[in-house]
């Protein structure tokens, strides 16, 4: 049975004769000298493919002396790679995790050669070289060079010490605390392959809302334990520091940044941490936010919190990401504006090993979002992006959404920080700020189900993540092709039709929940399923009337300068748009303006009957997947083919519960009919 266990690397036989013949015409032979674990994992991982993909591994040579030859390494580990000055000029630009695949004569005979610099560049070269049979591309002719445009591509794992994970929708954590260091749950290294198949670098194992706890001797011990099998794959291990660790597990008084009892400890606490995990990569730290502790407890700011921690870091080359999501413990007038208040006076002020963590949007991974204001508004600090996979407002973990289009929407966002062309994707690759420290991060997905992501679909979202942090340029089209492809078949009656599907289906998603820019009107505390109306929480913001304000006058948060005025922390050009309702896009239009219900909208409709359409419409596009999936019978395993069907079945369902729960709610101010024609809401 398929359990979805092996993600995109399922490695199953090439079914297409000829190409099959032309993949085994150009895999006669492997010259690949393997001396250390790294090139090991990367022969390992090749060996198994071809057996999966070829029906067999490849036999061994020392020399390139037949046509066919693959040839595997760096200019170290290979000779035939040395011998090669065209190759090692190619190199060059490929930097330290960079590669090439090129078809090239080697002693006269036509071979294939990857190539990297450094090991890990070697291990993703393969895994290139695997992925292109995978999605039964042609190898002939190959010049390929590849090399990361963001330096730290990481997941940030919101997991537990007790298992548990905030926000996740695929089982337990899986980190085995109890059982480490002892025992190795063979999981960590497929974990570590499926990351490394993708370029992902660098894990952040605990949940930003820190327990004090993993920073103790006995912990640690079990991170050097994960480590130790993630090294070989090219993967650096960080953690989460909660702010008041020292008072927690340090037994003092204060955890004041600029205290020099705290300084040291954290110094101290580093060195252990450096000796247990030569290679450790440093802390992601939310401070001051929901209730977490940070410098402001003191008096201080960010910049001295996450400075102190960045002298630690500093001898050992670590890095210090600190986030910007900063949600404050009093109510304020527009949350939208708190990042930027926050941190735009602080710019200039971190450490070089710094790098702020923003959100993509400034309010909560809404289903959709403008691009958060802070993009491009620090020109003095690396900003790194901060996306979710973790589906959390997003139908979790029973909604098919791929999230490719909504992180490319994000990355092709202009800022017009630096003048036009000034996409988000060149403030995080460093590309215009010239920041020499990039990072992507994605809220991992993952956990304890046998499928890792609970969703068969939701493994595009991680698979999707890692290509862009790779390469944010990279199309959510391609992506989801490939994924498609890897995932379930290369047969064209499916791959065509299953792409499509996912890339509407997040449009789809927005349209029956918060369709023409509301927000965060779901329900509270879970965040699963509508929930516009009032509800018991404590806080004024905490309830949907704050973000959605509908009244008998109209609906929607006016952001403008008549409002907020959170539009003026975004650049002219793109300020003025948003502030003007008429050349405010119709996917933004109450995020940033009030509205009357009787507003004409650009399809000259009335708000209220756009906003009807939009929710019946999204209910449609659920039905339209249902009907493409099942047209997929018989081309998908059974196992996969009825769960996504079942899955779907509640996602209708819920999508009706979201669109009538939600225009029975607004209707109540608008006091407008639902248009005929439509079927009645229940
Ligand atoms: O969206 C909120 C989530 C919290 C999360 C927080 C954050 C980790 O509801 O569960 O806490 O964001 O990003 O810090």
């Amino acid at each position: 049975a398929e359990s979805g266990y092996d993600l995109w690397l399922r490695y199953v036989p090439v079914t297409n004769k000829s190409l099959l013949a032309t993949y085994k015409q150009h895999t006669v032979q492997l010259v690949f000298p393997a001396g250390n674990e790294t090139l090991n994992a990367a022969k390992q991982e090749l060996a198994m493919g071809m057996k999966g993909l070829l029906g067999g591994p490849l036999p061994e040579s020392a020399v390139a002396n037949k046509d066919g030859t693959l040839i595997v390494g760096t200019p170290a580990s290979c000779r035939e790679i040395t011998a090669q000055p065209l190759i090692g000029q190619l190199l060059v630009p490929a930097g330290e995790e960079g590669y090439l695949i090129r078809s090239v004569l080697v002693n006269g005979k036509k071979c294939t050669v990857i190539a990297a610099n450094f090991n890990t560049g070697v291990l993703y070269g393969v895994f290139h070289f695997l992925r292109l049979l995978q999605t039964n591309a042609p190898i002939a002719r190959l010049s390929i060079s590849e090399s990361p445009k963001v330096k730290i591509r990481t997941l940030n794992h919101w997991d537990n010490l007790d298992r548990t994970v905030e926000r996740g929708y695929a089982g337990q954590s899986i980190w085995k605390w109890d059982e480490l260091p002892a025992t190795i749950d063979p999981r960590y290294r497929d974990y570590a392959r499926a990351n490394a198949s993708i370029g992902v670098n660098a894990t952040v194992l605990t949940n930003v809302n820190a327990n004090s706890k993993i920073l103790t001797a006995a912990y640690l011990a079990k991170v050097a334990a994960i480590a130790n099998v993630f090294r070989a794959y090219g993967i650096k291990v960080y953690l989460t520091a909660r702010f008041s660790s020292p008072i927690e597990i340090g037994g003092l008084k204060t955890a004041d940044p600029l205290d020099p009892q705290v300084r040291q400890w954290w110094t101290d606490k580093v060195a252990e941490i450096y000796k247990l995990i030569p290679d450790f990569g440093g802390f992601l730290v939310k401070a001051n936010s929901e209730g977490q502790p940070g410098p402001q407890s003191y008096g201080r700011n960010h910049a001295d919190g996450a400075n102190m921690l960045a002298a630690a870091v500093a001898p050992y080359h670590g890095t210090i990401t600190w986030r910007a999501f900063v949600y404050s413990n009093e109510v304020p007038e527009d949350r939208h504006k708190q990042a930027n208040l926050e941190f735009e006076p602080l710019d200039g002020k971190f450490n070089p090993n710094v790098l702020v963590q923003v959100k993509n949007g400034a309010i909560d991974f809404q289903p959709r979002e403008p691009f958060h204001p802070l993009f491009g508004a620090l020109k003095k600090t690396p900003e790194a992006m901060e996306f979710q996979l973790t589906k959390e407002y997003l139908g979790q973990g029973t909604h098919l959404v791929y999230l490719g289009t909504s992180f490319e929407e994000t990355l092709e966002a202009d800022t017009y920080s630096y003048g036009k062309n000034s996409q988000v994707r060149k403030i995080i690759t460093g590309e215009i700020t010239k920041q020499p420290l990039s990072e992507m991060a994605g809220v991992s997905n993952i956990g304890a189900d046998s499928n890792w992501c609970g969703h068969p679909f939701s493994q595009a979202n991680w698979y999707a993540f890692g290509r862009l942090a790779w390469n944010p340029s990279l199309s959510a089209a391609a992506i989801a092709e490939e994924w498609v492809r890897m995932t379930f078949s290369n047969d064209p009656a499916l791959v065509k039709p299953v792409r499509e599907m996912m890339m509407g289906s997040r449009e789809a998603t927005v349209n029956y929940m918060t369709p023409l820019g509301l927000h965060h009107i779901m329900a509270a505390n879970s965040h699963y399923g509508p929930g516009p109306w009032d509800n018991a929480l404590p806080r004024e913001d905490w309830k949907p009337k704050y973000y959605h304000r509908a009244d008998s006058a109209g609906i929607g948060f006016n952001r403008t300068s008549t409002g907020s005025n959170a539009v003026s922390q975004y650049f002219p050009e793109v300020r003025t748009r948003f502030e003007n309702v008429h050349t405010t896009p119709d996917r933004f239009l109450l995020w940033f303006h009030h509205l009357p219900w009787t507003f004409k909208t650009r399809a000259n409709k009335t708000l209220w009957n756009d906003l009807v359409d939009h929710y019946y419409l999204g209910v449609t596009q659920v039905r339209d997947m249902q009907k493409t999936w099942d047209d997929m019978e018989g081309k998908v395993d059974r196992d996969r083919f009825a769960e996504v069907k079942k899955l779907l079945v509640i996602q209708e369902n819920e999508a009706r519960w979201w669109r009538d729960s939600c225009l029975l709610y607004f209707q109540t101010f608008s006091g407008m009919p639902i248009p005929g024609g439509y079927e009645k809401p229940s």
